[in-house]
């Protein structure tokens, strides 16, 4: 089953945003695997943020992402890298579109409110960076039949 990796950033948490987004991805029909709330290591966010790294943003994206807790999830679902990534929306939240996370709750490109990883290889790659396998809970929602035919 396909698996992909979210993150509500600091900006979200700090903002009361954690129901509400948690909500619209269990609302979806999605399966949370995994959840926890941490304080990122420096050593972890340029690791996440790696393919970045000679970007000019990099150094504030980092500090950013260390700077307060955030709320690293798995969720599970067919479609659901490609589909998580239309209802989070794009980059710039000045031009996501209204309805998506960014589009609804966001207007600057370094405060977009949630990561999420872009394709289904990223997704792995991020699985594996934030979670040991043990943390990671395989289930079958009892509301199945009445999501997926
Ligand atoms: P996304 O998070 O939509 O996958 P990305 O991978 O291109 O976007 O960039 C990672 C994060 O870096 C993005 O969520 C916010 C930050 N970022 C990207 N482009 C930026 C820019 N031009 N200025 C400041 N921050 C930027
Ligand atoms: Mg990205």
């Amino acid at each position: 089953m396909e698996r992909t990796f979210l993150a509500i950033k600091p900006d979200g948490v700090q903002r009361g945003l954690v129901g509400e987004i948690i909500g619209r991805f269990e609302a979806k029909g999605f399966t949370l695997v995994g959840l926890k709330l941490m304080s990122v290591s420096r050593e972890l966010a340029e690791a996440h943020y790696d393919v970045h790294r000679e970007r000019p943003f990099f150094p504030g994206l980092v500090e950013f992402i260390i700077s307060s807790p955030v709320i690293a999830m798995v969720w599970e679902g067919d479609g659901v890298v490609a589909s998580a990534r239309k209802m989070i929306g794009a980059t710039n939240p000045l031009t996501s579109e209204p309805g998506t996370i960014r589009g609804d709750f966001a207007v600057n490109v370094g405060r977009n409110i949630i990561h999420g990883s872009d394709a289904i290889e990223t997704a792995q790659r991020e699985i594996k960076l934030w979670f040991k396998d043990e943390e990671l809970v395989s289930w079958q929602p009892s509301l199945t039949s009445w999501i997926i035919e």
